[in-house]
Order: C-alpha cells, then sequence, then structure tokens
C-alpha cells in the first residue's frame, strides 16, 4: 500500500510540475508585442489607398494573420530619397510608389513606367531573389496587380473589394467613359477621390485605407468626417473648373495653363477635356508649399492614341510617370525655371 503510493506520487509528481510551468510556457507564446506591417503607399491617390487597402487584407489573410498594420503616405519629391528611418517595421512594404534597395524593404508592388530612382535600384531589384519585390507596368493599376499576385501565387482572394479594384482601375488607368464621368463627382469613388487627392496631411487617407479593407465606398463617402471634407473640396473643385476655364489657352491640340498665384493644388486632370473636348494634350505648371510641379496629361477620349510617351518626356527633366500622364517636380522656389522647361515641353508635343 505505502509502495503503491509512493509509485503514485512519483508518477504524478512530474505532472504537477508541469502544471505550473505551463502557464508560463503559454504566456512566453501569446504576449510577444505583434508583428509591425509597415506599409509606405502613393498617398493622395486613390490606387495608393486601395493598393495599401488590399495588400493589408491580403497579408491578413494569406502571410500574417496577427500582423498590425501602420501606414506611411509617401509623396514625388524633387531630391527624392527613402528616408532610412521610414523601414521600422518587422517586415516593410511599398506599394504603388518607386522601389527602394534598402535592405529592410519586405514587399514591394509597382506599375509605373518610371519605378527606379537609379539604374543601381533597377539593377538591385533585377537581382533579387525574395520573390517578393513585384514589378509589372501594363497593370492599369497596383490594386488590380496586387490582386492577381495574390490569387495567382498565394490563392488569396477578396470578393468583396472586387468594387474597390475596378474603381482603381478606372481611376489610375483613366478609363472613364467620359469627361463627364470623370469631373462631375457622380459616383462615390470619384468623391472618395476628391477626398483622398486633396486632403490635407495624411490622417484621412489612413483612415480611409483602414476602412477600405471591409466597408463598400458609398458608406466611406456618408462617414460624416468625409463629408465634411468633400462638401469643401466639391466647391473648390467647381470653382477650379472656373479658373482652368479662365487661364487655359489652346495651341493646336495642347492645353496650357499656369496656375502661379491660384490656391488651387489637386485639381482634376480631366478638366482641361471637359472644358475643351477637341485637345490632346495638358501642360499646367502648378505650384505649392513644398513644391512647383508641371503635370504633363493627355486626352483619354481622343480616337487614336497620342504619339508622345509623357513619361519619356519627364524623365528627360528629372520627373516620371506613365506613357500617357507624367509630372515633374522642381523646388518652390524654381517657377520660372518650371514655365521654361513647361514652354519646351509644349513645344514639343505640338510637334
Ligand atoms: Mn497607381
Amino acid at each position: 500500500m505505502s509502495t503503491s503510493m509512493v509509485v503514485f506520487n512519483q508518477l504524478h509528481q512530474p505532472r504537477i510540475a508541469l502544471a505550473f510551468r505551463l502557464p508560463f510556457r503559454q504566456a512566453d507564446r501569446f504576449s510577444p508585442r505583434k508583428m509591425l506591417e509597415r506599409v509606405l503607399y502613393h498617398d493622395h491617390c486613390f490606387d495608393g489607398a486601395a493598393s495599401a487597402a488590399f495588400f493589408s487584407r491580403f497579408i491578413a489573410g494569406a502571410i500574417h494573420p496577427q500582423a498590425e498594420f501602420r501606414y506611411t503616405g509617401m509623396a514625388h519629391k524633387a531630391s527624392q530619397t527613402f528616408d532610412p528611418a521610414l523601414f521600422d517595421g518587422d517586415e516593410n512594404a511599398i506599394v504603388d510608389f518607386k522601389y527602394s534597395s534598402d535592405p529592410r524593404l519586405t514587399w514591394w508592388f509597382d506599375h509605373h513606367q518610371s519605378a527606379f530612382l537609379s539604374q543601381e535600384d533597377a539593377e538591385h531589384f533585377q537581382r533579387d531573389t525574395s520573390g517578393k519585390k513585384l514589378y509589372d507596368p501594363s497593370y492599369k493599376s497596383c490594386a488590380s496587380f496586387i490582386r492577381a499576385v495574390a490569387r495567382d501565387r498565394y490563392g488569396f482572394e477578396a470578393p468583396d473589394l472586387e468594387d474597390l479594384v475596378h474603381w482603381s482601375l478606372v481611376i489610375d488607368g483613366a478609363q472613364y467613359p467620359d469627361a463627364r464621368t470623370a469631373v462631375e463627382m457622380g459616383d462615390p469613388a470619384m468623391k472618395l477621390t476628391l477626398v483622398i487627392e486633396a486632403a490635407k496631411g495624411s490622417d484621412i487617407v489612413q483612415k480611409m485605407i483602414r476602412w477600405l479593407q471591409n466597408r463598400k465606398l458609398e458608406e466611406i463617402i456618408a462617414e460624416p468626417e468625409v463629408q465634411a471634407l468633400y462638401a469643401p473640396l466639391y466647391q473648390r473643385h467647381l470653382e477650379s473648373i472656373e479658373i482652368i476655364q479662365k487661364r487655359a489657352q489652346q495651341d493646336d491640340s495642347v492645353i496650357y495653363f499656369d496656375l502661379a498665384g491660384y490656391d488651387v493644388e489637386g485639381y482634376n486632370k480631366f478638366i482641361p477635356y471637359y472644358l475643351f473636348p477637341a485637345s490632346t494634350y495638358t501642360v499646367s505648371v502648378s505650384p505649392s508649399a513644398y513644391r512647383t510641379k508641371i503635370s504633363v496629361g493627355s486626352n483619354p477620349w481622343v480616337p487614336q492614341a497620342p504619339k508622345h510617351n509623357l513619361a519619356t518626356i519627364c524623365e528627360r527633366y528629372g520627373g516620371g510617370g506613365h506613357a500617357r500622364v507624367g509630372a515633374i517636380s522642381f523646388d518652390p522656389d524654381q517657377l520660372e525655371k518650371a514655365r521654361m522647361v513647361a514652354s519646351e515641353i509644349v513645344a514639343e508635343l505640338k510637334t
């Protein structure tokens, strides 16, 4: 009897000890801080926000279910470099924006023709073997590119985000049926674009990136906070149509306007074709606090594709973009230089 008690104790002591240790082990396993996914996205751009939203759903749904997402908006500047402090996540991603050779960059998705800051960066990308740096300029939106890669390589799909991806294609690819659809703000996605492109700072864009992951576009535009931003922007949008009408000159197939002295940064780039349906190109100079910008665009509704590649022209002056829309950034005090370059581009586009 006493022997059997000893055996009982010997058998069970280790289990008792184990039972005491278990809570500590569980604590070890479940308490570490969440994995941080830092997402750098193209700020003040519908496709940039849509890309950040789709990418986040993809990572949470297929790669890191526990990840915490933080967003940083990126803007094109004259002296473009990536601040090393940007890459502070356990994983760092860039979507719809230029490549970085920083070793801490985990994911990269882009579809811009001008995707590399330097030849060294392009070569660095070509040497990459991670399979997580992805580039395809044939996609009309970066969100649709992320959707394709997530589906084809990771089996991840988000049918509830189809509307978001559809509008990223319409807006970033300028696939509007006509200038009216692009300018008259009938659809929720167009209203959101107005807020995303013109809102000061990145806070509301980043709120939207979170909402876009699981809410309908019409719900988001109905948010009182979004409405409060939208109403005055819509008013300014109507005013910007008037100002561009006043300032724009048509020279052959090229529209030119200079917005120096007018506070209309972030005007809808289809207004010129709404006002001048027979034009092919637009060149504009618009100053703001942090840059002077030349925008070069082409009319998406002209019957035959324009012959000039606008990204190539802009690249020659240190800018970039897509074949049918490009931009060049100058420092804020370089207005005269920007005007000179703009007139050279107007002359070239007329040929
Ligand atoms: Mn894009």
